[in-house]
């Protein structure tokens, strides 16, 4: 069996698929012919080399696209050592198979350097006959199923290209604008906010001696103008204070840089642990204000808050800063009439909502899960009430419970793998115009890989998702994304760089 996967031209004759000749720099695999019953299709994956996918143009009878994947010349592959003769092609292919998996790890997906992997290792199985004394063990097959659907062949969008906007900035892991000030506003986390315009880049606020931070996921996390801004100078921040709680409060803008003696604390979260603060704060319908906070830590949910109500860890809140000393909460709130829970929370269940989106109607949460899964929660913004289970729950299976009934828990509407992920950066619903494939796509990222994907808004939640390494390559720490003040997208990686998202046609 050939899983066939990747990039080559491909012939079919007389019921023998002939593998026959690679494009460009790829290199190649000579006259490897085999009949249809041989040959298994895998999904066509567009984490391949973007050139390679797009010159791809045969198509089988059966409308399936036929596809080899082969590493690229001189790197010590196969086509490095090819030859007339058979024995040493086959050799070739053998020792790739067996020897040289941690290459293809580091250069494509790993879902993609497997079935590359097996299918080096079912072409040496294939031609065994010709390498006398050489046992010839393939991979153990695939399972070939993916919930990823491949994005559309006539797709137009060729590339997405990273305009750098700013870079030496120390641990960027939130970015902000608003359309009545110039720039973007770029969370730092050791604690300050720098605004960066066509032509300058400055500390408008300096909190650093106010933020406590002795862990990795601690400190100014991120910052959300009021949406009456300037009208009401306000913006909100999270961050982790001397004691290494979590503080929301508010500072105002001066016209130059905000008044840190303007300081009004909004609400406070006491952090067990130094881990799953959460930590996201924006605005949503009627001047809301939405903060996103972690379980508090503790590997596995250790001190049980993801289901405790009475406390904002692993939580979504929703309260007004408009009315009240600092806030008060909308009736709507699920436990605002009947008790059962602290009024400012919204949604619960949830282990570390490092981000969340609320657009056009509805709130989408990602989770960073525990070992299993990263979520992505798709609900109504007018269905508060909602809880997504953690503890109990990681993803669709259990995790605190022996079996667990998913009554009463909304399940993720999709989950991140975590062969190839290990903490999902939400994102932005985009509507900015530049890229107008993605418009209304809800994106997002992985913190260690650097990949970033997409989907589209639907009535059901979300449409299908869409790789976006046929289009970009990966980048560094993705932290964040965020839109500047026309809507476009940027993303900041931890190394200090925020990038513009531009297409590439
Ligand atoms: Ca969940």
């Amino acid at each position: 069996m050939l899983v066939v996967v990747g990039a080559a031209v491909v012939d079919v004759a007389g019921g023998s698929v002939v593998v026959s000749r690679v494009v460009a720099d790829v290199s190649v695999v000579v006259d490897v012919v085999l009949t249809a019953a041989d040959v298994v299709v895998a999904p066509a994956s567009p984490s391949l080399e973007e050139h390679a996918a797009r010159t791809i143009k045969t198509q089988m009878p059966s409308d399936v696209r036929w596809r080899a994947f082969i590493p690229r010349k001189g790197t010590g592959g196969p086509g490095s050592t090819l030859s007339s003769r058979p024995e040493r092609r086959c050799l070739a292919y053998h020792r790739e198979a067996e020897r040289k998996p941690s290459r293809y790890l580091a250069s494509v997906p790993r879902t993609v350097s497997l079935l590359a992997v097996t299918v080096l290792a079912v072409a040496a199985s294939a031609c065994a006959h010709a390498v006398n004394g050489i046992r010839i063990v393939p991979e153990p097959p695939l399972d070939t199923t993916t919930t990823r659907p491949m994005v559309p062949a006539a797709h137009p969008l060729m590339a997405i290209e990273l305009v750098e906007v700013a870079n030496g900035l120390e641990d960027p892991v939130s970015i902000a604008s608003t359309p009545l000030l110039d720039g973007l506003f770029v969370v730092e986390k050791p604690g300050r906010i720098v605004r960066i315009t066509d032509t300058d880049q400055a500390t408008v606020m300096d909190i650093t001696a106010r933020v406590g931070w002795t862990d990795f996921e601690q400190g100014l996390l991120s910052m959300a103008f009021h949406p009456r801004f300037p009208e009401d100078p306000r913006v909100f921040v999270t961050y982790t204070n001397l004691d290494e709680d979590l503080v929301l409060a508010s500072f105002e803008w001066t016209g130059d840089r905000f008044d840190i003696t303007s300081e009004e604390q909004v609400l406070l979260v006491p952090q067990p642990h130094k881990y799953h603060q959460g930590g996201y704060v924006t605005f949503g319908p009627h001047g809301l204000l939405w903060a996103a906070f972690g379980d508090g830590g503790g590997i596995g949910d250790r001190y049980k808050n993801g289901q405790n109500t009475e406390t904002l860890n692993g939580t979504i809140v929703r309260i007004d800063v408009d009315e009240g000393a600092p806030y008060s909460v909308p009736e709507t709130n699920p436990f605002v009439e009947d008790g059962g829970g602290a009024p400012e929370i919204w949604a619960w269940g949830l282990r570390n909502p490092w981000r969340i989106a609320v657009d056009n109607g509805v709130v989408i949460i990602a989770d960073v899960g525990q070992e299993g899964a990263d979520e992505i929660d798709v609900v109504p913004v007018d269905e508060p009430g909602h809880n997504f289970g953690w503890s109990v729950m990681e993803g669709f299976g259990c995790y605190n419970a022996e079996s667990c009934e998913t009554d009463g828990f909304t399940l993720p509407r999709l989950v991140v793998d975590r062969e190839d992920s290990c903490a999902v950066i939400g994102g932005p619903v985009y509507r900015g115009a530049a890229i107008p494939e993605l418009y209304g796509h809800f994106v997002w990222g992985d913190y260690c890989h650097g990949w970033m994907h997409s989907a589209p808004l639907t009535a059901e939640g979300l449409g299908d998702e869409v790789q976006w390494e046929h289009f970009i390559d990966r980048i560094g720490n993705i932290t964040t994304f965020g839109l500047d003040n026309d809507g476009e997208l940027l993303v900041a990686v931890l190394d200090g760089q925020v990038y513009r998202l531009v297409p590439s046609r």
